[in-house]
C-alpha cells in the first residue's frame, strides 16, 4: 500500500491553519481523531470524492449524511441552477418552501407543520426552546454520546453516576446552563425512569437520537423507545426526535415511521437539504403555532428556507419517494457490513457493525455495542490503521470511530468490491498490533 500523494492537501493544510482554526470549518474534519492530513477535496463524482492532489477515493462520508444520491446529481445541479437564474435569496416567502414544508409533514405523520432552518444545530435549538417554552419548565434530558449540534444546552458532558446533571462539556458553557441538562446512558430505560422520578416536574423535554449516529451507529434496543415515550406522557414532558442524521436516511420519513413512533417534535438536517444548507424542526400544530409570529416564542434566520437549498432538498426527497429505494439502500449498506464483519473474523480482530437503511457504524469491539460507554470501550488503535489502510487504499471513510457512514444510491458493485478488497487488507493491518 502505498500512501496517497497529498503534496498539494499538505500545503493547502498549512496555509489553511494560519487563517482558520484547526485549519477546518467543522473540527472533526482535522484528522485529529487519526492523525495526518486531511485531504482537500477538489471535487465528487457520484460515489467518489477526488482531492487536490488527484486521488480518489470511494466516499463514506457523504458531506456527513446529506449526498444520500451521491455527488454531482444531475437533476439536483439542474434544480439548483433554474432555482439561481431566478436569486439566490430573497429573505421572503416562495412557493418552493411551502412544497418542500408539505412534501415533509406527508411524510412524518406526528409533523402537522415545520419551521425551516439553516443547521441542524439551529433545528436542536429551537426545538429546546419551544419545548421549554410550551412547558414552562426549565430542564432537558439527552444521552450520552448523542450530538444534536452545538448549543449550549446540548453541550453538555455527563457527570458521574447514572441519571447526572449535566457540567459544561465545552469552555464558555455556563455552568447554570448544563446543570439544566440531565443525561442518562442510550438504551437505558432505567435511568431514564430514574430522572423523571427525581426531576419530572421540571423536565420540559427528552431529546434523542432514535437511533444514535455520533458513538458510532448504536440503534435502539426493543421497547427503549417506546419507554420513552410513555415516560413523557407520564410526566407531560415532550418527545423530541433529532433526526438531523436518521431522518430520509433510514426509511422515508426516517426513524420514526420505522419504529412507529410519533414524537411531538422533530428536527431534520442533511438529507432535506440534498447537499445545500437546509434543516427544519416541526411537529403538532399545537406547539409549533407557538412560534413567532403566530406565537410568542421567537426563533428566526436570515437564509431560512434559501431557493437553492429547498430545490436541491426538494428533488433529493422527490427521488427518494419511490418505495423501491430505501429497500437497495439498506441492502448495499448490510452487505458492506456483512462484508466487514467476514473480513475482520478472517482476520482474527474483535469487531461489530450495526446497519440501519442507508447509515452504518464499526466498533472494533467483540460486542455488543449499546451505549456511549461500550462505544468507548472499543480499541481505537486498531480502528486508525484500519481507516488509514483503508484511505491508502482509496476508501474515505469518517475520521472517528464516534460517526455513522454512509451508502449513496450511486454506490453500486464495483464500489462495493473495491471497498471489500481494501478492508481485507485494512482488517489485517488492525490486527496487527
Ligand atoms: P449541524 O449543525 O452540523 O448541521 O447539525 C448538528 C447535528 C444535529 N443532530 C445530529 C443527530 C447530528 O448528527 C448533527 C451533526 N452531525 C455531525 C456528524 N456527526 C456533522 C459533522 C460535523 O460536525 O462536522
Amino acid at each position: 500500500m502505498t500512501p496517497p500523494k497529498l503534496e498539494k492537501s499538505q500545503s493547502l493544510f498549512q496555509r489553511a491553519q494560519r487563517v482558520i482554526p484547526g485549519g477546518v470549518n467543522s473540527p472533526v474534519r482535522a484528522y485529529r481523531g487519526v492523525g495526518g492530513t486531511p485531504p482537500f477535496i477538489a471535487r465528487g463524482e457520484g460515489p467518489c470524492v477526488i482531492d487536490v492532489d488527484g486521488n480518489r477515493y470511494v466516499d463514506y462520508v457523504g458531506s456527513w449524511g446529506p449526498l444520500i444520491l451521491g455527488h454531482c446529481d444531475a437533476d439536483v445541479l439542474a434544480r439548483v441552477a433554474e432555482a439561481a437564474a431566478s436569486g439566490t435569496s430573497f429573505g421572503a416567502p416562495t412557493a418552493a418552501e411551502v412544497e418542500l414544508a408539505e412534501l415533509i409533514c406527508d411524510a412524518l405523520p406526528a409533523m402537522d407543520m415545520l419551521r425551516l432552518v439553516s443547521s441542524g444545530t439551529e433545528a436542536t435549538m429551537s426545538a429546546l426552546r419551544l419545548a421549554r417554552g410550551a412547558t414552562g419548565r426549565p430542564r432537558i434530558l439527552k444521552f450520552e454520546g448523542c450530538y444534536h449540534g452545538h448549543a449550549d444546552s446540548l453541550l453538555v458532558g455527563a457527570g458521574s453516576g447514572v441519571a447526572t446533571l449535566g457540567i459544561p462539556g465545552s469552555p464558555g458553557v455556563p455552568e447554570a446552563l448544563a446543570e439544566l441538562t440531565v443525561q442518562a446512558p442510550f438504551n437505558d430505560l432505567a435511568a431514564v425512569t430514574q430522572a423523571f422520578e427525581k426531576w419530572g416536574s421540571e423536565l420540559a423535554c427528552v431529546i434523542v437520537e432514535p437511533i444514535a449516529g455520533n458513538m458510532g451507529c448504536v440503534p435502539p434496543e426493543p421497547g427503549f423507545l417506546e419507554g420513552l415515550r410513555r415516560l413523557c406522557d407520564a410526566y407531560d414532558a415532550l418527545l423530541i426526535f433529532d433526526e438531523v442524521m436518521t431522518g430520509f436516511r433510514v426509511a422515508w420519513g426516517g426513524a420514526q415511521v420505522r419504529h412507529g413512533i410519533e414524537p411531538d417534535l422533530t428536527c431534520l438536517g442533511k438529507v432535506i437539504g440534498g447537499g445545500l444548507p437546509a434543516a427544519a424542526y416541526g411537529g403538532r400544530r399545537e406547539l409549533m403555532t407557538q412560534m413567532a409570529p403566530e406565537g410568542p416564542i421567537y426563533q428566526a434566520g436570515t437564509l431560512s428556507g434559501n431557493p437553492l437549498a429547498v430545490a436541491a432538498g426538494l428533488e433529493t426527497l422527490r427521488r427518494l419517494s419511490k418505495p423501491e429505494v430505501y429497500d437497495a439502500l439498506e441492502s448495499m449498506t448490510q452487505r458492506l457490513t456483512q462484508g466487514f464483519a467476514e473480513r475482520a473474523r478472517e482476520a482474527g480482530v474483535p469487531f461489530t457493525s450495526a446497519s440501519v437503511g442507508g447509515m452504518f457504524g464499526c466498533f472494533f469491539h467483540p460486542g455488543p455495542v449499546r451505549n456511549f460507554a461500550d462505544a468507548q470501550a472499543a480499541d481505537e488503535p486498531a480502528f486508525r490503521r484500519f481507516f488509514h489502510v483503508m484511505l491508502e487504499e482509496g476508501v474515505y471513510l469518517a475520521p472517528s470511530p464516534y460517526e455513522a457512514g454512509f451508502v449513496s444510491l450511486a454506490h453500486g458493485e464495483g464500489e462495493l468490491a473495491a471497498t471489500l478488497a481494501a478492508a481485507t487488507a485494512a482488517f489485517a493491518a488492525a490486527a496487527a498490533r
